[in-house]
């Protein structure tokens, strides 16, 4: 890994590229996925690497979904996984979901590999080489286990594919995701859309999760509740202001006339 100054201005972003190239030398991620986290880096620039209030707003209603599920699920990727494998843990065990390997560039070797991976941070079982279920859809993350995301009733799925999330929602699951991009198909078709790095997101939840995991029932209900489509649409939208709040105070910063 290469060594990045802690003074770096960049530091935090460095530190994570540095991550994602790792995990690509372990073959963990994908070489597509240096492109996805390169995108997601664009969206995190303009709004401020930051965690916004909306967003927070959302995982805190996200980690209430967690809480009083039946049966929820963490899916994993390539990126997640070389990102936040500690985390994804942490969040597994103060919820009480599993975790459930699931790939878009698929195959056995990047299974078998991340499913160590997260075990060797501490992860119990976990979920995805079985593969003995589909979804309706025509690549290959089609390919779930029975009782996991097939069966689950809340599951998380962060840096996702848009087709994966409309069939999972039109399922009859409470989706939640975590992407950058508020107008993916993604943030717009989920239940519940963080727009966060998963970075920062994911800590946040395992400390909202910690915070609420003795609540009562009714009072995570009433956050599930309060956080409905309606505000799901706000949380979009808040996301969009604030890049482009951002835009044009760096702008004027930089002497750019905004116009
Ligand atoms: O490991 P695999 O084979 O399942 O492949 C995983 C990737 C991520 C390569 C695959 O799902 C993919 O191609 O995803 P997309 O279609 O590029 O979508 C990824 C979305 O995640 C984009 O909207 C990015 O803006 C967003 N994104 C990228 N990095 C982050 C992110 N969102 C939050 N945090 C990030 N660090």
């Amino acid at each position: 890994m290469t060594r990045i100054p802690v003074e770096h201005p960049r530091y935090e972003s460095l530190m994570t590229r540095e991550k994602i190239v790792e995990g690509v030398q372990i073959g963990i991620t994908s070489r597509q996925g240096l492109i996805a986290q390169g995108r997601g880096e664009t969206f995190d620039y303009l709004l401020g690497e930051r965690t916004i209030a909306t967003a927070a707003y959302a995982e805190r209603a996200a980690v209430a979904l967690l809480l009083l599920a039946q049966n929820p699920i963490i899916s994993v990727n390539g990126n997640t996984a070389a990102l936040v494998p500690d985390e994804i843990v942490s969040l597994s065990d103060v919820t009480g979901s599993q975790i459930e390997v699931n790939l878009f560039h698929r195959s056995d070797a990047r299974m078998h590999k991340i499913t160590n991976h997260l075990k060797a941070h501490g992860a119990g079982n976990v979920l995805g080489r079985k593969g003995n279920a589909r979804l309706d859809l025509d690549h290959d993350r089609a390919i779930v286990d029975e009782g996991g995301i097939y069966s689950a009733d809340v599951v998380l799925v962060p840096l996702e594919d848009g087709d994966r999330c409309k069939t999972l929602v039109d399922m009859g699951k409470n989706v939640i995701t975590i992407d950058l991009n508020p107008l993916s198909r993604t943030s717009i078709s989920a239940n519940v859309s963080i727009i966060d790095n998963i970075t920062r997101a994911i800590p946040n939840m395992v400390q909202f999760a910690k915070d609420m995991k003795h609540n009562k029932t009714e009072e995570l209900e009433s956050v599930v509740d309060s956080y409905n489509n309606k505000v799901n649409a706000k949380v979009l939208s808040s996301a969009m202001y604030e890049m482009s709040e951002t835009l044009k105070n760096m702008s004027i910063e930089r002497g750019i006339e905004w116009i």
